[in-house]
């Protein structure tokens, strides 16, 4: 694998994390307007995904999506504004932390509805089959989105057509408070391809590498025309499900355990003993990326808010 695109997933993670431990601070200040899902512990599956796909490829996100965003190639002050409802952010403020979306960038959106950006990247596949413009979509959804209709609904039709699309479950073990295995008699998500045709990959949701190999792997098959691949990533979030929601449903030693697999702490590691990089390499990408946030952070908070008319703007009714 390239050593340079190795080196970007570590600053692309490293980017997520800082985004986030911010967005956490900023959110408990409130500083920041809504709610606030943090993507800490799983950034392994946004970059090891994204890295194997082109700048015009599609991917549809979650309520969990600012993780998505940056791997794609989201512009973080573009996002920072948007958590702020800036005028500058992505969607001029109106979007917010789970309506946010680049279609510059293929980006169709984080989403406040869970299992609803799974059916919105088979449509995305299924335009790109029909024009032939050679683009794959990526859904990303959760555990527990995949117990919604939608996501049995929009894979059958993937499947049946063989589209271009790829469905990459992040599972975190718990829907909210809920500990899926108890409302899911499979132990595997991945599993469940099975009962569509097509094949279902497990990975290891913590390290990018493994998450690059198996999405290329998918991402060939379906620019092939081979149709679509399930992956189940698995993984664990560090917070709480969203900011400032209680804790009490968390297993300590279970994060703890997940801990010790922390991609942020881990893949650098690997990178310096394989001689890609060395410590020095790695605290000059930190401090570049930490300076770029608070950069960010700069930028939002002189940014202006959306004029009152402007709610009027941009909305389409039929
Ligand atoms: C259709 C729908 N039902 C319920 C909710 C409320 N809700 C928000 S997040 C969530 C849990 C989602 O779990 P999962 O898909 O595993 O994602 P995770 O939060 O673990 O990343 C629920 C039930 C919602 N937003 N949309
Ligand atoms: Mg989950």
């Amino acid at each position: 694998m390239d050593l340079k695109l190795r080196i970007k997933m570590f600053r692309d993670m490293y980017t997520i994390r800082v985004f986030e431990e911010k967005v956490r601070v900023l959110a408990m200040q409130n500083k920041l307007p809504g709610f606030f899902h943090l993507y800490v512990g799983e950034e392994a599956i946004a970059v090891g995904v994204c890295s194997a796909l082109n700048k015009d490829d599609y991917i549809t996100s979650t309520h969990r999506g600012h993780g998505h965003l940056i791997a794609k190639g989201g512009d973080i002050n573009k996002a920072m504004a948007e958590l702020y409802g800036k005028a500058t952010g992505y969607n001029k403020g109106k979007g917010g932390s789970m309506h946010i979306a680049a279609p510059e960038l293929g980006i169709l959106g984080t989403n406040g509805i869970v299992g609803g950006g799974i059916p919105i990247a088979t449509g995305a596949a299924l335009s790109a089959k029909y024009k032939k413009d050679g683009r794959v979509a990526v859904a990303f959804f959760g555990d527990g989105a995949s117990n919604q209709g939608t996501f049995h609904e929009a894979i059958n039709i993937g499947a049946a057509f063989n589209l271009p699309v790829i469905y990459v479950c992040e599972n975190n073990l718990y829907g909210v408070s809920t500990r899926q295995t108890t409302v899911r008699k499979v132990e595997d998500i991945a599993v469940r391809a099975q009962a569509y045709g097509i094949p279902g990959v497990i990975v290891d949701g913590t390290d990018p590498d493994e998450v690059y190999k198996v999405a290329k792997e998918a991402v060939d098959r379906a620019r092939r025309g081979e149709g679509p691949t399930l992956i189940e990533c698995k993984t664990y979030k560090h917070h709480t499900h969203f900011v400032g929601d209680t804790d009490s449903y968390m297993n300590k030693e279970e994060l703890e355990a997940w801990k010790k697999k922390d991609p942020i702490a881990v893949y650098p590691k690997r990178l310096i003993e394989e001689g890609i990089i060395d410590e020095d390499g790695i605290n000059q990408i930190k401090k570049e990326v930490e300076e770029a946030i608070e950069k960010a952070i700069e930028f939002s908070e002189n940014s202006p808010d959306p004029r009152p008319e402007s709610a009027l703007e941009d909305v389409y009714a039929d």
